[in-house]
Parts: structure tokens; C-alpha cells; sequence
């Protein structure tokens, strides 16, 4: 069991007792709030592994982007990696307002010493992937991050609303492109079920670790971070879920999934968290591969930097030139 604390020992008691009554009062924190330190450093390491990952999941579907089956479908697949990096942005600003920099958490994401979902780091094989990520990887970003637009720390909070907005829009588009396929010839069917018995399991591990083996949730949820915990979440995706896959016509690769009337939910079996555990520590079926390429880009990407910052550099030199000749003309 975690301690669960909420003040910092030692701090500044009037500043901790109006922290407290924020985070209780279901009010936001905001970046001149003070805060507990370690209230900073969770934000931080779950808004950058956010970050990170959805800067790193467009690499699974650009995997598609040159080989998408019509221009149609390659319009809609660039648009939503065009909103993932979006995504990242927003949440690296996020982060930002609580004192890092973004050169800082990248340089942490490719040397390996922060994390990003361990989804990412399994293949793409078919176009029927593309599908199945947005139904079922979209669907569960939805069920764990629609509680996070309640999130006691405001720039997070704020950045979840526009989020999960374009999150539904891409969970919808790839529940369309499966419903197209399974509309289709015998092959095309297969390929689906195929996707969805790759992606069903790795799936219900972005959700986390089970409770017992958590060892943030207890403070997140002290701190009203994170505001339900890994296993509800994951309970709310299966019944979310189950529905659709049956208006599909797929199945699901869990012999143990049955309805429990007395619980009002669907029962099923148990993840191969060693797996998680393996995906997360690196080991992963696609991690090298994932790291390499998002190294490559920032290493390709310097020039576009250096140029930026010296571009922001001379506007705010030209504008200072600017304020002090205004200046000297009405002093005249
Ligand atoms: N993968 O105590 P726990 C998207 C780590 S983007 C890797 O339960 P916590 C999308 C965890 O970090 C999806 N690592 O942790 C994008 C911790 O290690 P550290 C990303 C995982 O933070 C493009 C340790 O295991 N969504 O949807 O309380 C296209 C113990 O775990 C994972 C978010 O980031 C994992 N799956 O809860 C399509 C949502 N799970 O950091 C879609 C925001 C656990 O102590 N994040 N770990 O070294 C969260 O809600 C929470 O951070 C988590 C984990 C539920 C993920």
C-alpha cells in the first residue's frame, strides 16, 4: 500500500492548507499556484509520457500513410496523424507550465529515461490495423482520458477537453473503415479478425498495470489526477467495447468474456502482464525500432530549430529597435 499524502512535510503550512482546498474543492490548480513538489513531478512524468505518446504512436499508422488504399483513405489517415502531433503539442505546453522544457523531455524519451504507451511498440501488418487502432486504441484513450478533463491541474485538464474531441472523431473513423471491410470480400473479413486478435490484449495493458501492482494510483488519485483507476477503466473500455465488436460481426479473442448479470458488466480474463512489463522495460516487439526512427527525426530536425529560434530572435530584436525609435519620436 502507498503512504498517501497531500501536504509536503516542511511546507509552507498556509500554502499546502490552500493547495488542499483547491484539489478538495474540485477547483483547478494553476501554474503560479504553489504545489507540493511531488505533486509537480507526477504531472510531469505523466504529461510527458502522454506527450510522448502520441508523438510516437504516428509512427505506427504513417506505416500506412504512402500505402493507404485510396486517396480518400489517406486524406483521413494523414489528418489524424496531423492531430496527433497536435496532441503532443498541446500536452508538451502543458507540461511546460510547470517549469520544464521540451527540449529536456525529448531528450529524456530518446536516451529512454521517460516512457511513452506501451501500445506503440507493436506492428502495423495490415491496412485492417489502421481500423483497429482507431476503434480499439482510440476507444480506450477516450475511456482513460475523458476523466482526465477533470484533472485538479489546470493547463492539463484544459489540454484533455480539445483532445478527446478529436479523439471520438478517430475513434468513429476507424469503426467506419472496419464496418467498410467487414462489408467486404471473405479476405477482408479476415483481416479484421486478424487485427482484433493482434490488438485486443495490448489494448487492455494501456490501461496499466491491475490496482495491486500500481504504485501511483493511490497518490494520483489523492491529488485528483488520475480520478478512477487502472482496473475500472479497464472494466469501462470492455463494456464500452463488447456492444461494437457484436455490431461488427468480430470476435474477440477471450474465451472468458461472458455477461455477469449480478455485476451488470462483461467478465474477462486476465492480461499476460508479464508482457506489459516486458513492452514497457523495452523488450517490446517494435521499441528499438520506434526509438531510432523518433531520434532520427529530432537529429533531422535540428536545422528547422536553429532557424526558428534564430527567426524569433531577430522579431524580438526588431521589435525592441522598433519600441525604443517610438519611443525617441515622442519625446520630441
Ligand atoms: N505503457 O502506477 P501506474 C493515445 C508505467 S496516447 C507504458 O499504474 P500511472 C493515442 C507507469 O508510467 C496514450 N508504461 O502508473 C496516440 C509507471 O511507471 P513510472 C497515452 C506504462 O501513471 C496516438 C508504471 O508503469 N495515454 O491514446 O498511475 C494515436 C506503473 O503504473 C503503462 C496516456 O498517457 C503503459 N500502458 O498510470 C492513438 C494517458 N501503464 O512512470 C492513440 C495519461 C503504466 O512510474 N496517463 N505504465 O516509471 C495515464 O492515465 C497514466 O499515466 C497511466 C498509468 C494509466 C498510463
Amino acid at each position: 500500500m502507498v503512504a498517501v499524502h497531500t501536504a509536503e512535510p516542511g511546507a509552507p503550512g498556509e500554502l499546502a492548507e490552500r493547495f488542499e482546498a483547491v484539489v478538495a474543492a474540485e477547483q483547478r490548480v494553476e501554474p503560479r499556484d504553489w504545489m507540493p513538489d511531488a505533486y509537480r513531478a507526477t504531472l510531469i512524468r505523466q504529461i510527458a509520457q502522454h506527450a510522448h505518446s502520441e508523438i510516437i504512436g504516428m509512427q505506427p499508422e504513417g506505416n500506412w500513410l504512402t500505402r493507404a488504399p485510396s486517396l480518400r483513405r489517406k486524406a483521413i489517415l494523414l489528418a489524424k496523424a496531423q492531430d496527433e502531433a497536435g496532441h503532443g503539442l498541446y500536452l508538451y505546453a502543458a507540461a511546460e507550465t510547470l517549469g520544464v522544457d521540451r527540449a529536456e523531455l525529448t531528450e529524456k524519451l530518446i536516451s529512454g529515461r521517460q516512457k511513452y504507451s506501451s501500445i506503440f511498440n507493436y506492428p502495423t501488418l495490415t491496412f485492417a490495423d489502421v481500423g483497429v487502432i482507431g476503434w480499439l486504441v482510440d476507444g480506450a484513450a477516450i475511456c482513460n482520458q475523458v476523466p482526465l478533463c477533470r484533472c485538479s491541474y489546470g493547463p492539463y485538464a484544459r489540454a484533455m477537453v480539445r483532445i478527446c474531441k478529436e479523439e471520438s472523431f478517430h475513434q468513429r473513423q476507424g469503426f467506419e473503415l472496419l464496418m467498410t471491410l467487414m462489408r467486404g470480400t471473405e479476405a477482408q473479413q479476415r483481416m479484421v479478425q486478424d487485427a482484433v486478435d493482434r490488438w485486443w490484449w495490448p489494448s487492455l495493458m494501456m490501461f496499466g498495470p491491475p490496482d495491486d501492482d500500481s504504485p501511483n494510483t493511490a497518490q494520483s488519485m489523492a491529488w485528483r489526477i488520475k480520478r478512477h483507476t487502472n482496473d475500472e477503466l479497464r472494466q469501462r473500455f470492455v463494456d464500452m467495447t463488447l456492444p461494437q465488436a457484436q455490431h461488427l460481426g468480430v470476435t474477440l479473442p477471450d474465451p472468458e468474456l461472458s455477461w455477469n448479470e449480478a455485476r451488470g458488466s462483461w467478465d474477462f480474463g486476465e492480461p499476460d502482464w508479464s508482457e506489459l512489463q516486458r513492452v514497457i522495460k523495452g523488450q517490446g516487439p517494435c521499441n528499438t525500432q520506434r526509438i531510432d526512427r523518433r531520434r532520427a527525426a529530432h537529429e533531422q530536425g535540428t536545422w528547422v530549430r536553429e532557424a526558428a529560434a534564430a527567426y524569433a530572435s531577430k522579431r524580438a530584436t526588431a521589435g525592441k529597435q522598433a519600441t525604443a525609435s517610438k519611443e525617441k519620436e515622442s519625446d520630441v
